[in-house]
């Protein structure tokens, strides 16, 4: 289904808001870390903040997400607490997993997100419980699982894959094919051109789309979504992007600095901008306009977490285990 002009104003939105909270999600590490105190890993997904907006915004508040280690852009596009999240960062109490989770670990089931995972496809064999529930249940909710070019080569994600297609459960694996595992190329860890290719192992469909190009990610996955809905079950999608930042905010950065300039020639964002202009959707003093309201409610978000307090140390183990 095609993204009406109220959507795509939407989409901007969204993509800015990922961009800018992430930007200062590492601005406020960095200060941390020289400051002392270190907050735990995190991956930026500068770059591939289509894939997160075009997948979620064809999803329903009650439908479900399982997120990466790469995960932000996840979150705030399926419509979770920017404060919320900003205050996870920084181990705050009111922090969408109460401070306990940090960069990889949000939560938020009123939203269907259902966490990241700092486990390399941890989240495929973990997406077939809210498939599977809905599906028995019979209601019409879908589940998203993204997952990384590198994790596709995990054990899990085959057998995921598996009992998905078996069983035909409501669920749409969208592989973030950003060209690497940390250092690593594809190339060199996926024994097929394409992780979509893989879909033919299991019988449902696969699909390869430009994972910079918002609208063309949208289309795609609303495609699985009603495929799945329809009871088809699964989809396997690969969305081919790149993120321009390091794999994490404690590595140098390991890429040439050609291949960098020419994914940033591709940027996401400024594509989509160009796209909005050129039909005649939004001006460039709207999305200036837009983009500086996202600035206030970062900085809204950051002045939340900070002035959160920290967990109390007696309430640690709480959501660990039973007691
Ligand atoms: C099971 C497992 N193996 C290794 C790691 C270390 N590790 C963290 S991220 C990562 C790369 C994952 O690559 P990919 O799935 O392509 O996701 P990307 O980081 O590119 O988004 C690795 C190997 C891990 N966290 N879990
Ligand atoms: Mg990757």
């Amino acid at each position: 289904m095609k993204a009406d002009a109220d959507e795509m104003k939407e989409m901007l939105r969204l993509m800015y808001t990922i961009r800018q909270f992430e930007d200062k999600a590492c601005e406020l590490y960095t200060a941390s870390w020289e400051a002392g105190n270190f907050l735990g890993a995190l991956h930026p997904s500068n770059g591939q903040e289509a894939v997160a907006v075009g997948a979620c915004t064809c999803l329903n508040d009650d439908d479900y997400v399982l997120s990466t280690h790469r995960g932000h852009g996840h979150f705030i596009a399926k419509g979770g607490s920017v404060p919320g999240m900003m205050a996870e960062l920084l181990g705050k109490e009111t922090g969408c997993s109460r401070g306990r989770g940090g960069s990889m670990h949000m939560f938020d089931p009123d939203k269907g997100l259902m966490g990241g995972n700092g486990i390399v496809g941890g989240g495929t064999p973990l997406a077939l419980g809210p498939a599977f529930a809905a599906d028995y249940r019979g209601t019409q909710q879908v589940t998203v699982c993204f997952f990384g070019d590198g994790a596709s080569s995990q054990g899990p994600f085959h057998e995921a894959l598996n009992l998905a297609a078996l069983w035909a459960l409501p669920v749409i694996y969208i592989g973030e094919a950003n060209a690497y595992a940390v250092a690593t190329p594809t190339s060199e860890g996926v024994s097929v051109p394409n992780v979509a290719d893989r879909a033919a192992a299991y019988g449902c469909p696969g699909a390869s789309v430009d994972g910079n190009d918002v609208l063309a990610v949208h289309e795609t996955v609303s495609e699985a979504v009603a495929h799945a809905r329809a009871g088809k079950g699964p989809s396997l999608l690969e969305a081919q992007t790149y993120r321009m930042t390091p794999h994490c905010m404690a590595m140098r950065e390991s890429r040439e600095d050609v291949e960098l300039a020419e994914w940033r020639e591709r940027d996401p964002i400024t594509r989509f901008e160009a796209h909005l202009q050129e039909k005649g959707i939004m001006t460039e003093a709207e999305q200036n306009a837009m983009n500086q309201q996202v600035a206030e409610v970062i900085a809204e978000a950051v002045t939340f977490a900070e002035e959160s307090p920290y967990p109390d140390p007696a309430d640690v183990a709480e959501g660990l285990w039973a007691t």
